[in-house]
């Protein structure tokens, strides 16, 4: 798979704008204050095989929690990764773990924390929706169901170093 984490580095860039509506998974549980919370899930696969999922995961409990694990229905295998920078050039990476303190909200969202699908068992229509489970350490499976959005034209894909500035209307002459 290093040949596609390669590929991938690009898009996970791209798409700083952040999409409004959405809300949270939608789900039958209401507030429990003693859990961890999932709002804006999305999704984005710019690849037929392949998916980045990013959320919000904000730590209800009163105690520190980490994300160990995740898995999808539909999709082959499921990794956490971070982007990290090295000499200019962006790259992601698997991680282990994601540790989220009491109270703390963290965001998975391009260019940082996100979830990687691989081996889709079908291509992800937009505006439908997949199904991710995440696993914490003390808050146990939660199944999210992230909205599938447009991915981003690759053209960034030069520019790997502009992070943060993503605006649509650039590249005139
Ligand atoms: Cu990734």
């Amino acid at each position: 798979m290093r040949r596609s984490v390669v590929a991938l580095a690009a898009f996970a860039l791209v798409g700083l704008l952040a999409a409004c509506g959405g809300g949270d998974g939608g789900g039958e549980a209401g507030l429990e204050e003693d859990t961890i919370h999932i709002a804006n899930a999305r999704a984005r696969s710019p690849m037929r095989d392949v998916a980045a999922v990013y959320f919000t995961a904000h730590n209800g409990q009163e105690v520190a929690d980490r994300l160990l694990g995740v898995s999808s229905p539909a999709a082959g295998r499921a990794e956490i990764h971070e982007t990290v920078e090295e000499d200019g050039v962006m790259r992601m990476r698997p991680v282990e773990a994601v540790p989220i303190g009491p109270g703390e909200e963290v965001r998975f969202e391009p260019g940082g924390y996100h979830v990687m699908l691989f081996d889709l068992t079908e291509p992800l229509e937009v505006d439908s929706t997949v199904t991710v489970v995440l696993e914490f350490e003390r808050a146990g499976q939660i199944p999210i169901e992230a909205i599938v959005e447009p991915s981003v034209p690759e053209e960034e894909e030069e520019g790997m170093d502009h992070m943060g500035d993503m605006a649509t209307g650039e590249g005139m002459g």
